[in-house]
């Protein structure tokens, strides 16, 4: 695909990103109206999720007919295009559910298992970080730079945790940060604490097992910002997960460290 294609969709998702957060904001101040379902174990669903991922669909698809289109809500449309659109509509439901700000919209673009475009929308802080691969990341339109740390001890690390993760390997993660001076938060939203990796408030970010939907953007700014991730799409992590580990520059080594000791 040529570049240029991918400059045009970045820039244009820029604007639906912030519209569907944006929109999703409309939902968050109107909570007591809204319909909620139960996924599964502490995972839960409304017609905020729904209706966002709809227009952002609905928009892609006008803009960019042949892309294909990857939501957690929705499922695989045009799954063979050259690239794809990887949507969670609404990263950190449960946040979201309870009044809780830390949520956002986040979108990637993946052609052939390379991760394009990262995008992700907090409208609560109204923050915008994206990411167009080789061309850096921002986060309002400025520059993000990763932490200088090189030690656990000197900052916060990002340790997400859901039913789908091993609560043994978790512990495990736990203990070894606890016992290198690390602190952990775990804000409820995977793709923000990605993306604050790159932004440099957060030193890491670990998850035992994650979807692709929460995890693409961020990844994509981290790598642009000159830090590390693991090769998430390895096997068929665009389709069954798998587990997420990102770093600044300098804790690599120690995330991995982490990692090993969490049993992977
Ligand atoms: C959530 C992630 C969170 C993770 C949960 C869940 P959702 O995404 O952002 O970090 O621990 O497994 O996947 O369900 O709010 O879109």
């Amino acid at each position: 695909m040529l570049d240029q294609s991918i400059n045009h969709r970045f820039q244009a998702a820029q604007v639906l990103v912030r519209d569907a957060g944006l929109y999703a904001l409309q939902w968050f101040r109107n909570l007591e109206s809204l319909h909620t379902e139960k996924k599964g174990p502490q995972d839960w669903v409304s017609e905020a999720d729904r209706e966002v991922e709809k227009m952002i669909q609905k928009r892609l698809k006008l803009m960019f007919p042949e892309d294909g289109f990857f939501g957690e809500e929705s499922g695989f449309q045009q799954k063979d295009s050259e690239g794809l659109w990887v949507v969670d509509p609404i990263d950190g439901t449960s946040c979201f559910l309870k009044g809780l700000p830390s949520w956002c919209v986040s979108m990637a673009y993946v052609v052939e298992k390379e991760i394009e475009i990262g995008l992700i929308y907090a409208p609560c802080t109204d923050e915008l970080f994206a990411a167009h691969r080789g061309n850096g990341a921002t986060l309002n339109g400025r520059p993000m730079r990763p932490s200088k740390a090189t030690l656990l001890s000197e900052g916060i690390v990002g340790l997400g945790y859901s039913p789908k993760s091993s609560i043994e390997a978790t512990q495990k993660a736990f203990a070894y940060l606890f016992e290198n001076g690390g602190v952990y938060h775990d804000i409820g939203s995977a793709a923000l604490m990605i993306a604050y990796v790159a932004a440099g408030r957060y030193l890491g970010c670990y998850e035992y097992q994650i979807n692709s939907w929460d995890c693409l953007a961020g990844i994509c700014m981290v790598r642009e910002t000159g830090g590390w991730t693991n090769d998430f799409l390895a096997k068929d992590g665009l389709h069954s997960g798998n587990p997420v580990l990102a770093a600044a520059p300098d804790i690599k080594e120690s995330m991995l460290n982490l990692f090993r000791a969490a049993g992977h």
